[in-house]
């Protein structure tokens, strides 16, 4: 077989942070070595490449190619790669598994030393770009770039699925619904009979719900700005739904009030550092657990008064659900299969590449959960 050679397809490139995407041709290298080259099948729009899109942190790093939540099929794979043969189904990892170094070799951890969240641009194993459009370097995101037809991954930032799931849903599993049934049956291991809050009643806020649900939590409280997302938290499992914009009192009294002095679980799914505190003020004394899934979309900080703890609170934070994702995601896409998780209802958009800008809207006035982007 004759080595792979460059690819020109279609890509939705960001010229400028928060500058609409253009749809440009660009080339797309082969992949080098333990690298594989995907065509993307369905790519989900996920908050965080949003809120990367909308910060002005990084504008060297464009023209940038944006996506992380996404199904495709194995087009070529590089030197060295023995675990993935072409024409394999596949769902791309944002912090991948190099399944040697010593987070990946302990049981208590995500945090890749070798494949972990890359958030300059590049490559893992060459630190470069393997997109240019006319000789210009590209700038990858997550190492992922999904919102291109063809993208490069490192083979360690990919997972094998089975060939019967459907791309266009599973897709959702790549990220933002996984990390929120983990952080529910993996991070805080919640309890059956338990109470449970939840800070944002988006895609991974309702995954919360839905994974608290099937765990057997007797109540679970929904808090959102957004009173459309009543209906939908309770079709995930919320048994109550409050909006603190209509509340008399700070959000945390009305839930101590509710609780007996606070819930046992609390997740923030904002992504809005604020309201950590106030999740970890609404859990109980003693055994209260605030587990944070945010990826904060203005102000990093985190700053809660020392008492929160004293009393017995416990703070966990969590990227991805604490799921290994090579391990475990499999596992995950059969569950989806046999019907024990809905991911479906999840999604509420379907849409082509060339309206890709349309979902950034809906997302950023908050008028969608997924809108899923079929190549
Ligand atoms: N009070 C209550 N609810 C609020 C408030 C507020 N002050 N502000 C916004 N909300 C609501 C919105 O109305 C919306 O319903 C919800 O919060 C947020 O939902 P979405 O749809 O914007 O976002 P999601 O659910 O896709 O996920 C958002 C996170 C912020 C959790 C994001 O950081 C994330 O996807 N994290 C988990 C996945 C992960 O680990 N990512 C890392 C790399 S992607
Ligand atoms: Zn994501």
């Amino acid at each position: 077989m004759s080595p792979p050679s460059v690819i020109t397809c279609r890509a939705a490139v960001a010229w400028g942070p928060g500058e609409p995407l253009v749809m440009e041709q660009v080339e797309v290298d082969p992949p080098l070595p333990m690298e594989i080259r995907l065509r993307v099948v369905c790519t989900s729009l996920c908050r965080s490449d949003v809120t990367q899109w909308e910060s002005k942190a990084q504008p060297s790093l464009y023209p940038r190619i944006f996506g992380h939540e996404a199904s495709g099929i194995v087009e070529s794979i590089g030197e060295g790669v023995t675990e993935f043969e072409v024409g394999d189904h596949v769902l791309t990892i944002f912090i991948g598994e190099c399944q040697s170094c010593k987070h990946c070799v302990s049981g208590k951890s995500n945090m890749c030393q070798v494949l972990g969240l890359e958030r300059k641009g590049l490559m893992h194993s060459d630190q470069k770009t393997r997109f240019s459009i006319k000789g210009r370097p590209v700038y990858h995101y997550c190492a992922v770039s999904s919102f291109s037809e063809y993208t490069v991954v490192h083979s360690g930032c990919a997972v094998k699925i089975s060939p019967t799931a459907p791309m266009d849903r599973i897709c959702l599993l790549s990220c933002g619904a996984a990390a929120g049934f983990g952080a529910v049956w993996k991070v805080a291991d919640i309890s059956k009979g338990s109470t449970v809050v939840i800070f944002g009643l988006g895609t991974v806020g309702l995954s919360v719900a839905q994974a608290a649900k099937v765990r057997g939590a007797a109540h679970i409280i929904g808090v959102d700005i957004n009173n459309d997302k009543h209906e939908k938290g309770k079709a995930f499992g919320v048994t109550k739904f409050i909006n603190p914009d209509e509340c008399d009192e700070p959000i945390q009294q009305v839930i101590k009030s509710m609780t007996d002095g606070g819930a046992d679980y609390s997740f923030e799914c904002i992504g809005d550092t604020g309201a950590v505190s106030t999740a970890l003020q609404s859990c109980s004394d003693g055994w209260g657990l605030t587990v944070t899934l945010g990826v904060p979309k203005v102000k990093p900080e985190i700053s809660a008064h020392y008492a929160l703890l004293l009393s017995g609170k416990t703070l966990k934070g969590s990227l991805f659900g604490g799921w290994k994702p090579k391990s475990d995601l499999p596992s995950l896409v059969d569950k989806y299969l046999r019907k024990e998780i809905n991911v479906d209802d999840l999604v509420s958009h379907d849409m082509p590449l060339d309206r890709i800008n349309e979902a950034f809207n809906l997302m950023r006035e908050g008028k969608c959960l997924r809108c899923v982007i079929h190549m």
